[in-house]
């Protein structure tokens, strides 16, 4: 049951933002050999984030069934499958980083350390909680962000800093690429949220309209449509600005960063 899972998954992959953003940040720190390197840390971030959303999905949380354009993974399967899924593919990220042999023993830890933080309770896990307990309340925009900067923002930036660990960054440019993804992880969000009400559910994969239907705050419900829409797009050029010393091995890392905000899926 589970190998089948698995293979249901692979068929639908997403648009590998994270992965592709890791790599392009070992790229624009350490060139083409640690782009290279990065294969491994960018495969285990991506299997966390499929984890987060296959649990995410499951009817004790927001109980979906679309996802990536097909049925959520407990509705072709049953809940027991998706949630042994998500935790086998937790672990296996782990599992990806830390036997990596091309990677020394410094970079593994530092890696599996980043990857862990921004996965668990002072990140991902740590948002979902929050978000859970805000359902049905009012928000201010302040505490949306602070959600969404642990439930989005956390792992967004673990890319980016997880790249800078395989490119070998200096202490400046790590710095950097965590202020970036914090910039270019709250604009994505807020993305999110815009397309969710200009999209319709065939077009995004997933169920269109669904946070706002269940009585969560949205950027979009507390600041308006355009609002939203020029803040992302404001984010987004301050994130770009951060960048603006760096040479053109960063213009991999500059094109995502606009591919996260110019999408409409
Ligand atoms: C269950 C521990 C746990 C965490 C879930 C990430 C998350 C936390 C929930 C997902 C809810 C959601 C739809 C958030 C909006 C932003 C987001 C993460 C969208 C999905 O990411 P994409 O657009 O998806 O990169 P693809 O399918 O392209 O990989």
């Amino acid at each position: 049951m589970l190998s089948s899972a698995l293979s249901y998954l692979s068929a639908s992959r997403g648009k590998r933002l994270r992965p592709q953003l890791l790599q392009a940040a070992a790229r624009a720190t350490g060139g083409d050999a640690a782009d290279t390197l990065a294969s491994s840390s960018a495969e285990a971030i991506e299997l966390i984030h499929t984890y987060s959303l296959i649990h995410d999905d499951l009817p004790a949380m927001d109980d979906d069934d679309l996802r990536r354009g097909r049925p959520t993974l407990h509705v072709a399967f049953d809940e027991a499958t998706a949630i042994l899924v998500g935790d086998g593919l937790q672990a296996k990220a782990f599992e990806l980083i830390g036997s990596d042999d091309q990677l020394s023993a410094e970079q593994r830890v530092g890696l599996v350390t980043c990857l862990a933080k921004a996965s668990g309770f002072d990140g991902m896990v740590g948002g979902q909680g929050l978000d859970i307990e805000a359902t049905e309340k009012t928000l201010t925009l302040d505490q949306l962000k602070e959600i969404h900067a642990l439930k989005t923002g956390a792992l967004i930036t673990a890319a980016l800093v997880m790249g800078g660990i395989v490119g070998l960054a200096n202490p400046t440019q790590k710095n950097t690429l965590e202020a970036v993804g914090e910039k270019i992880g709250l604009a994505f969000q807020i993305i999110d949220d815009v397309i969710d009400v200009r999209s319709d559910s065939a077009t995004l994969g997933k169920t269109a309209g669904k946070d706002a239907a269940a009585g969560k705050s949205t950027y979009v419900g507390l600041m308006g449509l355009e609002a939203a829409e020029a803040t992302a797009m404001g984010l987004y050029e301050e994130a770009l600005g951060l960048l603006t010393d760096w040479g053109s091995d960063a213009d991999a890392l500059r094109q995502l960063l606009a591919k996260m905000v110019k999408r409409d899926r």
